[in-house]
């Protein structure tokens, strides 16, 4: 029969076997994770999604329109407008849209004084730059 020592040498081998099967099944699998995560890092790089492209435009356009309100800072400083406030007279008119657009006075929320603001008469299709509050 076995003797006692090498039952316990057969059992030893057996036990470590058993601990370098485990450890070769994480290894495995921590390989195989890393052999995947970077693949799905490339696929996120390659092909950027809609959100991420319109968040680089936004960026590239604020480098020039810092508070993205259709005029560049440049043409603000030359409106006397505020380049970080793209409603710079707060009449609820975008700046871009009463320069380019109403051509109503940025700087101003009542460009024809007459009491009440642009945005206020724009939104009911009264003339903000016509006195009294006629229609066009
Ligand atoms: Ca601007
Ligand atoms: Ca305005
Ligand atoms: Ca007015």
């Amino acid at each position: 029969m076995f003797s006692k020592k090498s039952i316990i040498i057969v059992l030893a081998i057996a036990i470590i076997s058993v601990v370098v099967f485990f450890v070769y099944l994480s290894k495995r699998n921590n390989a195989t994770n890393i052999q995947i995560q970077p693949a799905v890092e490339d696929a996120k790089n390659a092909v950027p999604t809609e959100e991420e492209n319109l968040n680089a435009s936004i960026e590239q356009t604020k480098l020039t329109d810092k508070d993205l309100d259709g005029l560049t800072d440049e043409e603000e400083k030359k409106l006397g407008t505020k380049i970080d406030v793209a409603d710079s007279d707060g009449d609820g008119v975008l700046d871009s849209d009463e320069v380019n657009g109403y051509k109503t006075n940025p700087n101003k929320a009542d460009s024809d004084g007459d009491g009440y603001e642009d945005g206020y008469e724009i939104r009911r299709g009264y003339n903000p730059l016509g006195s009294g509050n006629l229609k066009n």
